[in-house]
């Protein structure tokens, strides 16, 4: 089988963990799967649709992609792996490795699906980039949460546009006064007339610190300076000039930016220390459905880039994303490798140790009864956060931080939040509005997961991407 006029297949090929890139597909199309591996192979490495009069034996043998696994589900689909040497790449340019590998194969047009379920990069590759600055160990140490190493509890303030700073500021306050660790800016708000960025800031700054007069915890806050580069330059200088990187945290819209725009970013908080906040807003737009790229394969590139806290959804909230799909997402950001090897669309890969863990954030839905659902999933070591689950509380701001600190202490103690709740009211109430989400049924999705491993994976090669939970 060729494309092109040239065969990528070598199923004897062993990709090399150090110098190798390694990415599983899903595939449906026209054509038989053994020539999509071919055209998927050729299109993102050194071929085209005919055979080239300038190929050489060098650009053949040193940089072209080898398929060396295919797992047929039927004559036209299935899962490929396919093998990219090192070389084939810029030295440390993550939107090219996007472009080549995650790029124009999209749009071949006798595909009809077409999933990028994960990648493994090699540790040569690894070793160019420089991590998070701060990462868990850091946030923690900012939040003061390196001993009792509780989840963080943040909100993001709603309405999401539309309050003026001293408005927003107030809520901002509230919350605190409620015991919560952080304060977030939402995606989409950034620099609106009737909410001008620096007017803000000036106003939490101040709520900061009247607030943790009286509560004497360490509030933080995550400031969204997504725009363009030279504006988020002069926003990233401004908050260094007025030595804010104890209290606040850097927000960047890090998939709608792009990568190599985030890496400039970093580059300068780095310098100056402060870490930084990933929204993923405009994920979804472009991976959900037929064709798309799994979060897994992002959450890679950005902490190879440094961000330090990511969303990476939660599994029980108002996002997409199946609960066990999710909890992956946790465990990458707080692992060197996922520990267990379960699961059949993950790949395995070890990051260096350059690149440490990171918080991952629960966010999205999220209120009070779902924090014992949000930890029985995704472990200690993550920032839930509650926006609506805040606000929407029928105690109003302050009510709702203390629900959710109490949904948290509750799990530290080791008691289910509607025991808690009997001598809590704030819980109380929210658990009578919104509900409890019991962490008995993830705990059963959790087990059956660890005895059916390989079940799963047959499933997977039987169903194609239906037996795979994403
Ligand atoms: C939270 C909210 C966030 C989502 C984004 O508001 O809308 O932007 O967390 O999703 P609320 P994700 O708490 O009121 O739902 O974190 O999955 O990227």
């Amino acid at each position: 089988m060729a494309y092109g006029g040239y065969s990528y297949t070598d199923l004897k090929y062993k990709p090399d963990p150090k110098n190798d890139f390694v990415v599983l597909f899903w595939t449906k199309s026209q054509m038989n799967i053994e020539k999509t591996a071919e055209a998927l192979a050729a299109e993102s490495s050194v071929g085209s649709w005919t055979r080239l009069r300038t190929m050489n034996n060098v650009v053949w043998e040193k940089y072209r992609a080898r398929v060396f696994w295919i797992g047929k589900v039927s004559a036209k689909s299935g899962f490929i792996k396919i093998a990219y040497p090192i070389e084939h790449f810029d030295v440390k340019n993550l939107s090219q490795f996007q472009a080549s590998v995650l790029g124009n194969v999209f749009g071949l047009k006798e595909l009809e699906e077409l999933y990028v379920f994960d990648i493994s990069i090699p540790k040569n590759y690894q070793k160019r980039f420089k991590g998070a600055a701060l990462g868990l160990g850091g946030i923690r140490k900012l939040v003061g949460t390196e001993k009792t190493k509780r989840p963080h509890m943040g909100t993001i303030v709603k309405p999401k546009v539309g309050l003026t700073p001293k408005e927003w500021a107030n809520v901002a306050y509230k919350s605190y006064l409620g015991g919560l660790d952080l304060v977030k800016d939402d995606e989409n708000l950034v620099d609106q007339k009737f909410c001008k960025w620096k007017e803000r800031l000036n106003e939490v700054v101040n709520a900061i610190e009247k607030a943790e007069g009286e509560t004497g915890q360490h509030h933080i806050y995550s400031s969204s300076i997504t725009d363009k580069q030279s504006r988020m330059i002069e926003r990233v200088d401004y908050l260094n000039e007025m030595g804010l990187n104890k209290k606040v945290i850097v927000m960047l819209d890090i998939y709608i930016l792009g990568l190599s725009t985030v890496e400039e970013i970093l580059e300068i908080t780095r310098k100056y220390k402060f870490a930084i906040h990933g929204h993923r807003a405009g994920f979804a737009a472009a991976n959900r459905g037929s064709f798309g790229v799994n979060f897994q394969v992002y959450e890679k590139f950005y902490r190879l880039l440094g961000i330090d806290q990511l969303h990476v959804g939660t599994g029980v909230g108002k996002m997409e994303g199946s609960p066990l799909a999710i909890k992956r997402l946790h465990e990458l950001a707080e692992n060197f490798s996922l520990k267990e090897k379960l699961y059949f669309g993950s790949l395995e890969m070890e990051f260096e140790k350059n690149i440490k863990p990171i918080l991952s954030i629960a966010s999205g839905g999220v209120d009070a009864g779902k924090v014992d659902a949000i930890i029985a999933l995704h472990g200690k070591n993550t920032n839930i956060q509650a926006g609506a689950g805040v606000h929407g509380h029928s105690g109003g701001t302050v009510k709702g931080a203390i629900s959710m600190k109490q949904a948290v202490e509750a799990v530290m103690k080791g008691v289910a939040a509607p025991e808690y709740a009997k001598t809590h009211p704030e819980l109380s109430q929210a658990l009578k509005i919104w509900g409890y989400s019991d962490p008995k049924e993830i705990y059963k999705e959790i087990e059956y997961e660890r005895k059916n491993y390989k079940k799963m994976t047959l499933e997977a090669l039987k169903k194609g991407r239906a037996g795979v939970i994403f």
